[in-house]
């Protein structure tokens, strides 16, 4: 307690200190000129953290330094990105199969870290799919996808990609009730009929992901969760909504219930259940895609059965506890004693203690059942309540200060508490409408909290016009004083749900610079201009081919033919940091590739027409650039045309 009041007093004297600089000038004059400099990163100076933003219905993570606001890369994940060739060159075609064929897009929603101890540790970054229910993992070495697991029985993978303590499990919770084994059946008769499973994902050290179990709910809506921390380690919490089980007019129908629920759930005891053979084996198909790095491929396996669990066969496992009016966001501070539920629809926020919960749970102390799971007393579980904050809370981050900040979407502001005494301290207006809000680690046991980013829905005015769309925009706060002062606007890509932030510091010394060609292990790998080849076999015809600044080898092939399928495998010869090369080849009917030093890739060509066509590279790469090209010679389907390739007549 001590301590705790200490940095009270020290952020006190810090927001005088501040305040008083302020004095001067309003909105412009000297604050505006102080808040330029504190995002104002020289040119050749480094931000000082990343911050990796959901793309939403882009499908992809868009890469962010803060405080300056800077877009550093897109990394496509859920999405085909003819930027590079990603979900277009036959390696990473795979990372699109699922049980529903070939699915090239996603709306991508929550980014999260993963953790040792409750700390960010930077090695690799989760994202959850909503539509097609999948998850991702890209790594924060390379920056790339290296896998997406496909959920089954579920619809609407919202309440995801939340990640434990150290990284044992991250969660996919259904959004979207659904008939469990999917049926065909009468939709007006989904009440008790159908089911919301919450599936629990295992991680390897490797970061490898696979289903451990499936926790069959009844058929509500999992909307959103996070992970305990610290005292409540080895507890997930969810939101749900839809408890009256509509399936129709959802904005009325859904919202009748006084309260609905947020699940306690008890991973650790669930996971040692499934340890010792507990739970059911059920039939289940879905993708499990893995990208290698050593042969730069992905492959796809179709996966059979899960494990499932019915909530109440295990004892003290899974708790509901009554929540007013359609939760959205779930959040646990960094002390993971208060879980804070926003209800939608209320101007409260409601927060419970997690030893209270636990008292709850040991002295029975319940209100009712919902189909057999016990529903735990409100005002006793409870730690306090927010009132009237705004109107429409979304979510809430944490500053490790003992202050919560949470967004209103619909009084459109960020609003600062105060963890305990429940008082709000600040409020500040967003532009406009803001959903979630990110500090860097602030879902973790040590939130780095100098700045927060407000992502809003609309824009409005904010920046030129540009037509009838408007990216969505994010905004920068100081959070270092009493007061949050907002420093900077900022557009973002497709629409940012969530983001991670953590110190550039715990990334960037490991990031990959090139790939090794010694350990490419692509099976139509070239490492050097003498090993390439043009093999035919029947109509298909295998090029494997080399580039290097500033020429392809081969860089003449005759003997195509039309109705041929031409792969090209084209390693980059490089071993320097950022020389990609590309790879266009006319009339193909596919992407440009993208291919970083020392990878392998391949493209499909078609040749629809006889004749001579040229491919090229795409990308700047060298004073010769534009020589960097070449020919294919293409001759009638049943010409005798000798094959033949050559790079300088040889
Ligand atoms: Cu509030 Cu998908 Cu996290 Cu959007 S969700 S805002
Ligand atoms: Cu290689 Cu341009």
């Amino acid at each position: 307690m001590k301590t705790i009041k200490n940095i009270f007093l020290l952020t006190a004297v810090a927001g005088l200190i501040l305040s008083c600089g302020n004095n001067n000038g309003g909105k412009s004059g000297a604050m505006a000129s102080s808040n330029a400099e504190k995002v104002y990163v020289a040119p050749g100076e480094h931000d000082e953290y990343y911050a990796f933003m959901s793309g939403g219905y882009s499908g992809n993570v868009t890469v962010y330094g803060l405080p300056s606001g800077r877009m550093f890369k897109e990394i496509p994940v859920f999405s085909q990105f003819p930027t590079s060739g990603y979900g277009y060159s036959e390696e990473t075609k795979p990372m699109f199969n699922t049980s529903f064929g070939f699915v090239p897009w996603g709306d991508a929603h929550h980014p999260d870290i993963s953790q040792t101890n409750g700390e960010l540790d930077g090695r690799w970054l989760f994202i959850n799919e909503n539509n097609t229910p999948r998850i991702a993992r890209i790594s924060l070495a390379t920056f790339e996808t290296e896998e997406i697991i496909e959920i089954p029985h579920s619809a609407g993978n919202h309440a995801s990609s939340f990640v434990t303590e150290n990284t044992e499990y991250i969660v996919a919770g259904t959004r979207f009730a659904v008939p469990n084994p999917q049926r065909d059946m009468p939709i007006s008769e989904m009440k008790g009929e159908f089911k919301g499973p919450l599936t629990f994902i295992a991680i390897d050290d490797s970061g490898h992901m696979k289903i451990d179990f499936q926790l069959n709910m009844p058929g509500f809506n999992y909307d959103l969760a996070h992970p305990g921390r610290n005292k409540s380690h080895g507890w997930f919490f969810f939101t749900s909504y839809n408890t009256e089980e509509a399936n129709t007019l959802l904005e009325v129908n859904a919202s009748q219930n006084d309260k609905d629920y947020i699940v306690a759930v008890n991973w650790q005891k669930l996971a040692e259940f499934v340890a010792n053979g507990g739970g059911k084996k059920v039939p289940a198909t879905y993708a499990h895609n893995v990208y290698d790095e050593k042969t730069h491929t992905a492959t796809s396996t179709m996966m059979e059965g899960v494990t499932s669990i019915d909530p109440r066969e295990v004892e003290g496992a899974v708790y509901y506890i009554p929540i007013p009016k359609s939760p959205h966001g779930c959040d646990v501070d960094p002390s993971g004693e208060y879980i804070i539920g926003s209800g939608k629809l209320s101007t409260d926020l409601s927060i419970y203690s997690f030893t209270k919960i636990q008292e709850a749970i040991a002295n029975k102390d319940y209100e009712g059942d919902a189909y057999g799971i016990p529903v735990l007393n409100y005002e006793n579980t409870l730690a306090g309540v927010v009132t009237q904050a705004g109107l429409g809370p979304l979510h809430t981050e944490f500053d490790g200060r003992g202050n919560a900040y949470t967004t209103f979407f619909i009084s459109s502001e960020v609003v600062k508490w105060k963890l305990e005494t429940w008082e709000v301290v600040d409020r500040q207006p967003t532009y406009y409408s803001v959903g979630h809000l990110m500090i860097p680690g602030g879902n973790s046991r040590t939130p780095d909290a100098k700045y927060l980013v407000a992502m809003n829905k609309i824009t409005k005015d904010r920046y030129l016009p540009t037509g009838p769309e408007l990216e969505h925009s994010a905004q920068l706060y100081d959070i270092t004083g009493d007061k949050m002062e907002l420093l900077y606007d900022f557009p973002t890509h497709g629409e940012p749900h969530y983001a991670a932030g953590i110190a550039a510091s715990k990334i960037k010394d490991n990031v990959k610079k090139y790939y090794d060609l010694e350990e490419n292990n692509h099976p139509y790998v070239a490492k050097s201009e003498s090993e390439t080849k043009v093999v035919r076999n029947g109509n298909e015809v295998h090029v494997y081919m080399t580039m290097i600044r500033s020429h392809f080898s081969p860089d003449n092939i005759e003997g195509i033919k039309v109705g041929d399928k031409v792969y090209f495998h084209i390693t980059n010869l490089e071993q320097d940091f950022d020389v990609p090369h590309g790879f266009s080849m006319i009339g193909a009917n596919t992407s440009e590739l993208l291919i970083m030093p020392g990878q392998t890739k391949t493209s499909i060509w078609e040749p629809k027409r006889e004749g001579v066509w040229p491919f090229y590279c795409t990308d700047f790469c060298s004073a010769l650039h534009q020589e960097m090209q070449g020919y294919v010679r293409v001759s009638a389907k049943n010409s005798d045309t000798e094959l033949k390739w050559s790079l300088d007549d040889e």
